[in-house]
This record gives structure tokens, sequence and C-alpha cells, in this order.
């Protein structure tokens, strides 16, 4: 082959590479919902896994220098500079490390995954890495951690996956560096570089050591961090293991410990509440409370405030019922062991689990808004059925137990005692079902019972009454809902409970005077539901303004105020810095400057006469007044966050008044207005007005 052709193809190969190494990461943030949906499947049917936290930090313990209440943030909360953290270095020597007996601890818990501490912020890697010395090859233990852990889950069929922080207090490029290291200098300090280091060394988690389930990022929230990075980061991760799942730690948008992120900016296929579990589920939202067993993520071996087994058992039951997962921490100590009454806890759940694990693998939420005594999680079955669980924590004192509303047919009624379905007496009324429990079938964490039942479930909540507002000047229209296919609402407007002779719901409902509605829902004419009551009046406009002594223009009067406030000051007592004409009220996170004030005086135009129903919107507090009436209250020292109110005005020119203030942080404001006849817009510029006669 001529020396001119082997010259020509290596321009073409080192054409194509540099082509290939710039080609934007693939995409993976827009997937087709199947796809999503097949990658989710065996992490939305698990259910339950476990959380490792483990490190140098296990050495100290959670004890420095007298106090006792560190735990994996030590290097931080004990202010420990680098040069003494890293002599943990030679102490790390866990020689009773045993991953076959860490997985069999798990697995025996019903757990189906582990996510495991890969490095941690103080930037120790468990694994050996070649882009930093800061790992367990310097240590006496000198081997990987991870590969025998990942081995032995890929053994027993259980999935590994890996807590990686962002935040890392070890790498010269991370920044920011903690407040209290002022001698660690920043000089050359790189991000972009810290970037790549992260990245190399996810490189290295996903390429040795086979399938990886789950990528836990965390340590996102500080200012370096943001959902552009984390988008890349994500698509990045996923090019590496495409079928893996990430969390929504990876972007910068998480609210908090409550752990939801809106998923249109930030990256990451779960929420992630921590130490906390929702209110209620979050229907087409997949995600997982983490939580601790005690109150230290890392060992600390002074903290004996374990969480029971019966609670542990309580908290999984809860999250699976609203439809997430429970991500169970572990805190291994230095030898490698678990604490001992981790691994109590651990076989106590398991026996458990052994017992009614069917009623928490693979189900979706509960179907009932509430059950005073327990929860419910259900599953259909491929016959087209459903089983519903019943998950009994407090047992009826009678052995009855009632299920409310249930509309469906029941096909049977069983203990799961493991394989056995020792069926149990029902009796199915229209409205309710009354279940004969075997008082010798308590369990003494939490009971639970099966029902089958035709179909998919149809519980008969008391209708729902909707309408703009329960005020209205001329008329309200009013529309009722019921939760079930088949039904007939009937409603009366006397305040009376409805009946089979009571006005049958057929369409909505306009009422012109004060009245009582109530509604309920019949099947067979039979009521199967509670009753729903709402009360509405009429009610007379607030008269405009007189504006015959007064010149008007478009514009809002705006003062500017200085102070550090947790809640709104009364600005009428302060000296403003600043008075200037606005166009309208809205701030956008616009104003570059913090602690500061602003109170908006004008006039607003109002085209008719109505209920008007305002909003705020703000970061932080804020307050709207008409007339002089407090209408809006919004205030505090809170991030966005939208406050509500009504006020009946008639047509022509009405005082406003809002007032706002900004400590740090974002600066927010928005201020909406709708009527019945409308949808909700943001307040008109050109209906603000203030008198020219006014002095500035
Ligand atoms: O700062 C960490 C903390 O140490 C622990 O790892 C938890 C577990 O989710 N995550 C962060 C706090 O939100």
């Amino acid at each position: 082959m001529s020396k001119k052709y082997i010259n020509f193809i290596s321009i073409l190969v080192i054409i194509f590479t540099l082509l290939i190494g710039n080609l934007p990461a693939k995409d993976y943030l827009n997937e087709p919902e199947k796809r999503t949906d097949l990658r989710m499947e065996w992490w939305r049917n698990a259910r339950f896994g476990m959380f490792i936290h483990w490190g140098l930090y296990s050495i100290p313990a959670g004890e420095w220098k007298g106090e006792t209440n560190h735990a994996e943030w030590i290097r931080t909360t004990a202010q420990i500079p680098l040069e003494t953290y890293e002599k943990f270095l030679d102490d790390f020597n866990p020689i009773n490390y045993d991953p076959e007996r860490w997985v069999s601890l798990a697995k025996k818990a019903g757990m189906k995954y582990i996510v495991i501490t890969t490095k941690h912020h103080d930037g120790f890697c468990l694994f050996d890495s070649k882009y930093t010395e800061f790992d367990v090859m310097s240590t006496p233990y000198d081997k990987d951690l991870l590969k025998p852990l990942a081995e032995e889950c890929q053994a027993q069929g259980i999935k590994i996956g890996w807590y990686h922080s962002i935040m890392d207090w070890h790498h010269p490029d991370y920044l920011p560096r903690r407040g209290w290291e002022k001698k660690r200098s920043t000089k050359n300090a790189d991000f972009g570089k810290y970037v790549r280091y992260m990245k190399n060394q996810l490189r290295e988690l996903l390429s040795g050591y086979g399938d990886i389930g789950v990528l836990w990022f965390d340590g996102e929230w500080e200012k370096t961090w943001n959902d552009k990075l984390g988008r890349d980061l994500y698509n990045y991760v996923r090019s590496l293991q495409n079928s893996i799942i990430i969390n929504n730690r990876v972007g910068a948008s998480r609210s908090g410990m409550a752990g939801f992120s809106d998923s249109k900016i930030s990256a990451g296929d779960f929420g992630t509440p921590e130490q906390e579990i929702p209110a209620t589920g979050k229907p087409g939202v997949d995600w997982e409370t983490c939580m601790t067993m005690n109150n230290h993520w890392g060992y600390n071996k002074y903290d004996d405030n374990w969480k029971s087994t019966e609670d542990l058992i309580h908290k999984l039951i809860d999250i699976a019922s609203k439809g997430g997962n429970f991500l169970l921490n572990v805190g291994p100590q230095a030898d490698g062991t678990f604490p001992e009454e981790s691994v109590t806890r651990l076989e106590e759940i398991g026996q458990w689990m052994d017992k009614y694990g069917a009623a928490i693998y693979g189900t979706k939420a509960s179907p009932f808004k509430n059950l005073e005594w327990g929860r419910c999680t259900q599953k259909q079955l491929e016959d087209g059925s459903t089983n519903l669980y019943f998950h009994i924590f407090d047992w009826p004192a009678n052995n009855k137990l009632i299920i409310p509303g249930l509309v469906n047919k029941v096909n049977k009624a069983f203990h799961p005692d493991g394989m056995r379905k020792q069926s149990i007496s029902f009796r199915k009324k229209l409205d309710e079902v009354i279940i004969d429990l075997n008082p010798n079938k308590q369990d003494k964490y939490a009971s639970v019972i099966v029902l089958n039942i035709e179909g998919k479930p149809e519980i008969a909540y008391a209708p729902e009454i909707i309408a703009f507002n329960k005020m209205f000047v001329d008329s309200v229209r009013i529309k009722i809902n019921s939760s079930v296919q088949e039904k007939r609402i009937y409603y009366t407007v006397d305040g009376t409970d409805p009946g089979q002779n009571s006005n049958l719901y057929q369409a909505p409902i306009v009422l012109y005077n004060n009245a009582q509605l109530k509604a309920r829902l019949f099947i067979d004419y039979k009521a199967v539901s509670p009753v729903s009551s709402k009360k509405f009046y009429k009610v007379k406009p607030l008269p405009a303004e007189n504006i015959s002594k007064i010149s008007l223009k478009n514009g809002i009067l705006c003062e500017e105020y200085k102070g550090d406030w947790n809640r709104l000051p009364d600005f009428k007592k302060l000296k403003p810095i600043k008075v200037s004409y606005a166009k309208n009220i809205s701030l956008n996170n616009s104003q570059q400057k913090e602690y500061f004030g602003l109170r908006y005086t004008g006039f607003l135009k109002i085209e008719q006469d109505a209920v008007y129903k305002f909003n705020t919107v703000s970061d932080d507090g804020s307050k709207l007044y008409i007339d002089n009436k407090l209408v809006v209250d919004n205030d505090g020292l809170h991030s966005m966050n939208l406050a509500e109110g009504s006020i009946p005005l008639a047509k022509g020119f009405h005082k406003i008044e809002v007032q706002y203030f900004d400590k740090t942080g974002g600066n927010y404001l928005k201020i909406y207005c709708q009527t019945a006849g409308d949808g909700k817009n943001e307040l008109p510029s050109e209906n603000l007005y203030i008198n020219q006669l006014d002095k500035k």
C-alpha cells in the first residue's frame, strides 16, 4: 500500500475521531415515555432499597474533640483542615468488610437494590480511581471496595447503584471552598477541570463494575452547579449506560428536603424527598424517600435514636401506598460491619416482608384518599381484576374492618399469609365493605388483608362541588363532579341532605340567591357516598372611587425601601430611598439587589361588577390591598409562593396597593387577576393608573 494512501487513510481516521469526539452527547432527556417506562420498570416494582453511607468519616464515628454529633459531614461540621482529615487514610482498614453478608442482609430485609456512596462530599473514593490518590488504594486496605459488592449484588440478583457527590471538599478545582477554609487557596481552581474529573470518575464507575441500576447524585445545591450542567451530566451518564436510572439531584432545582423539581428545566428520573414522606401521592411522578434508621447517615457511635421496626415498616407501607420507593440507610462502622441495631431492624423487616412482600412489590398507589386505620396498595392482575392490599395499623376493637365507598364487586377476601390465602368473610353493601377479621391473624407490625375486586377500583367519594367562588354578585355557575363512572348525583340547595327524590344533577346549576348546596352519589337509588356541602353568598360589589377630583394617567407609583426583614414592615413608618413611576407591578428575578422592599400604590380600573380573584406569586413576601382592604396575604420569608384572595368590586376605579420585600436570593413578583367569566391573567398595565395630582 503506497505511503500516500496510508497518509490519506490516517487523515480520514483523525477527522472522523475529531468529529465523533465533538458530536453533542445524545439527548436522553426527551426519550419516548414507553422507553422510560421500560427503564423504570424494575425500580418501580422494587419499592424498597438499601442506602449505604460509608467512608473515612466512619473512623471518628461522629466524634471530634469531645463533640459527638458529627457524621459524614464531620470534615465541615468540625472544621477539620484537609491535611488533618487526610490522616484518616492511614487508619482506614475495614478488615471485617463482607460484601456477601451486606448483600444477604439487604436481600433478607426484602430490599431489591443497594445504593452506596462511591464518593461523598469529603471527596474520598471507595473505589480504585486512576484520577486521584484520595481513594481506598491509599489506605492499608488497598483494594477496591465497590467491585466485590457489585459482583455480590449480581450474584444474588440485587441491583447495585452508585451515590456520587457533585460537591467535593477535597479536589483543588472544586469551588466554592468551605467558608472556614480561609487558608485553602482557590488560585488556579478551574471548575471546568473539576467537572472533567467527575466525568472521568463516572466513566470508571460505569465501565468497570457491570450493569449499574441507579446513579444517585447529591451535593448539587452550590452556586457553581446548575441545570445546564445537570442536563449535560444526565446525558453523559446515560451515554455510558443508557438503561441506568438517575435521580433529580443531577440537576440544581430540587425543592430542598421535599425533594421534587420542575422536570421541564431539571433533569432526573425521580424525585428525592429526604427524611420525609410526601403528604399525598404524586400521580405520574416517580419518587423515592431516603431515610436514616437513627439520626445520621454516616456511622455515629453515640446515636442511639433508632426508629422502631414497626415505625420503619409503617413508613415503607405509607410510602408504597403513595406510589413511592423507600431507600433506607445503613451507616457501616469503620471495620466494615453494620451496627447491630441496623442488623436487627433489617432482619425484622425481612420477616414481615416474607409474609406480606406481595403487598409492596409491584404495587401502585392507593385509590383511597385516606383510611383512618391504615393504608392501601393495589395491583392490577392479568385477569383484569385488582388486588387491594389493606395494611391495618389500628386493628378494629370489634374485629370488623370497614372499607368506605368501594363500588366494585368483591370476588374474594383473604389473608395473604405467604402462599396460603386463607379466605375471610365479608359483606358488600352499596357504599362500603365490612370484613370480619380473624383476631388470630393480627400481625405485631402491620396486618394485611386482600380484597380481589372486579376491574379497576372505583371509589365513591363525596361529589366535588366546583364553582369560581362562594361569593357572587349576580349569579354563580356550579358543576358537580363524581369519581365514579356509573353515577347519579342528587342535590339540594336548601341545606337538607339529598335523597332519591331530590334534584338529579344533569348539567351545571346556576344560583341567583344565597344557598347551601348539598350533593350525594346514588347507585340503584341507594346512597353510596358521603354528602358534600358548600354555601354560596350573593354580595354587593364595593363601590368605585369618586374620580371627579383626580387626574389619572397610566402607571403605578413605586416606593423603594432598604431593609433586612423576615416579614413585611409597616412601610408607612419608613422613608423610601427612591420614589418612581412604574409601568406595572412585576419582578422577574431581574433586580441585581437584595434586602429591599417595594410599595406600589395607585388605582385599578375595573371593567364590570363582579367578584375578582387576585393572586400574588412572590419570592419573598407580598401583600395586596384593594380599597385599603387586605385581599392577598403572601407575607413571610419563602421561595416562590402563590397566595390567593377574592373581593367583589363595582365597575370603575379602585385603590390598589401591593407591598413586597426580598431578603436574599431570587426576587420575583407577579400579580394575577381573574373573574368567573375570564381566565387568570397578569394584571394588565393598561388598567393601572396614578393620580397625577399626587406628589411623588
Ligand atoms: O449532605 C448529604 C447528606 O450527607 C446525605 O448524603 C443525604 C442523603 O440523601 N444527602 C445530602 C443532604 O441532602
